[in-house]
């Protein structure tokens, strides 16, 4: 049924090292396998590294995080290259083009910046993103990412469930949605000057989907913080959901009643719904979401991957969509 779930895998990384550590310690034992010293459990991890380039280049300040234990929050899949990761990017501020945000987000002033929370909560209140980022112990989280337009990653996110945020700020009863509000700033992001989206980038999601735990604030990716074309310095990360429910630099949270329209209903309604839960069966109106390609993995010929329900996470987070026609609720 689930041929990508996790599997109870148990490895012998103290869950306090850094990332980078872990890597450094990966490739060890690469080298112990070579030597035929180490078992077939670490055959697995070493493969994967060896396969891929995994380390992120080091310009960027570390943001270490501990490997999670939420079920489901680690997969085993290869990692994508931080070189992809990095640079083919979904970041319209900056512009359409894949290339673009690499290009143009460096203009991106990530310091001072503040969260603000507000609407529904008990304790509504600004947060400064140092503040913000000792909020919860930092976490790796290697997740599977697919855009609704046909390609995916595998990223190692540095964060933590974003539930953390919501159970200190207590929503009232009336808060049903968390909406998440991105930078507009025209000094900084060219490609505001473009009509494509309505500005700012608006996301959101209903509570429960908000409150789970493989929803994560996402402050870095491979050890180190967030590059800005990746949304720095602080993005939502909902793995079993299209990229773009992913907003990226955040700068409010709104606990509201009614479900808030997003900036991708707006532009196009008939093309992208309130849910956007990955869902092969569902067609987008131009394309089939059927399969896949894996990005920095597969060749331009490579034969595409089936892309799985709820992006593989149906064990996870299935039961939050019990009883609802995700046909027609996309
Ligand atoms: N603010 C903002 N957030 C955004 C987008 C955007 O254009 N602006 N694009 C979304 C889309 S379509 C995708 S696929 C992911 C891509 O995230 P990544 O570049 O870090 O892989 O970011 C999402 N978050
Ligand atoms: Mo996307």
């Amino acid at each position: 049924m689930h041929p990508l779930r996790d599997r109870g895998f148990t490895h012998p990384i103290p869950s306090e090292v850094t990332p980078r550590a872990a890597y450094e310690q990966r490739r060890q034992w690469l080298k112990l396998l070579a030597a035929g010293a180490a078992g077939t459990a670490l055959a697995t991890w070493a493969e994967r590294d060896a396969r891929a380039s995994t380390t992120a280049p080091g310009k960027l300040a570390a943001l270490p995080g501990a490997r999670s234990t939420v079920a489901g929050a680690v997969t085993m899949e290869r990692l994508t290259p931080y070189q992809d990761v990095s640079t083919y990017n979904n970041f319209y501020e900056f512009g359409t083009d894949k290339s673009d945000p690499a290009k143009y987000a460096k203009s991106l002033k990530t310091r001072p910046w503040t969260v603000q929370v507000e609407g529904e909560v008990r304790k509504p209140g600004t947060y400064d993103i140092d503040a913000l980022l000792k909020l919860a112990p930092m976490e790796e989280r290697i997740y599977r990412m697919r855009c609704v337009e046909g390609w995916s990653m595998v990223i190692p996110w540095v964060g933590w469930s974003i539930a953390e945020l919501i159970k200190r700020v207590e929503p009232t009863g009336n808060a049903k949605f968390v909406q998440f509000v991105t930078l507009a700033d025209r000094a900084q992001m060219p490609g505001l000057r473009s009509s494509v989206l309505e500005w700012p980038y608006v996301e959101a999601l209903r509570m429960d989907e908000a409150m789970h735990p493989l929803a994560i604030l996402a402050f870095g990716l491979y050890g180190e913080v967030l590059p800005n074309q990746n949304g720095a310095p602080v993005r939502l990360v909902v793995p079993w959901k299209y990229g773009f429910k992913s907003g990226k630099s955040i700068v409010r949270i709104r606990f509201v009643e009614k479900q808030p329209k997003t900036s991708w209903e707006l532009s196009a309604p008939q093309e992208y719904g309130f849910y956007s839960n990955v869902n092969p069966t569902v067609d987008h109106p131009r394309w089939s979401q059927a399969t896949e390609r894996r990005i920095g993995e597969d060749g331009l010929f490579a034969k595409k991957r089936p892309t799985l329900m709820f992006n593989g996470y149906e064990a996870q987070v299935g039961q939050l969509y019990a009883g609802m026609d995700l046909r027609k609720l996309y």
